[in-house]
């Protein structure tokens, strides 16, 4: 995805403060950090949002929220942190390239 902000992030095409990598997942700073540790977690490969994974994306999506808790404890969330997907344009979705936000830190989030 030529424009796709995120793939460009991935392609090392804009900078960004990274916290994971591996072949099929890349987790960084998040540029407007709602809390003290924001992090974005993102498959490498193209996707949209949440609404436009299937089956093939099964794997990737246990990956990105099983390494939820191993980064939040890396950078120091051990009273816990929120996990966050907003999707399609009512939902809040600015960047179409699915992300999973991973925040906390400071005061208690307020529950929602
Ligand atoms: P969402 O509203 O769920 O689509 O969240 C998009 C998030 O992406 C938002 O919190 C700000 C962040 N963001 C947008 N552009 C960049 C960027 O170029 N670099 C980084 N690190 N984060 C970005």
């Amino acid at each position: 995805m030529d424009n796709c902000i995120f793939c460009k992030i991935v392609r090392g095409e804009l900078p960004s403060k990274k916290a994971y990598e591996d072949e099929e997942v890349l987790a960084f700073h998040d540029i407007r950090p709602i809390a003290p540790v924001h992090l974005l977690l993102i498959p490498k490969a193209h996707v949209d949002s949440l609404a436009h994974c299937d089956g093939t994306h099964q794997a990737i999506l246990g990956r990105m929220l099983l390494l939820a808790p191993r980064l939040a404890r890396e950078h120091g969330l051990d009273g816990g942190f929120r996990t966050m997907i907003n999707t399609g344009r009512d939902g809040g979705q600015e960047v179409f390239h699915l992300h999973l936000h991973v925040f906390g830190g400071g005061e208690r989030i307020p529950k929602i």
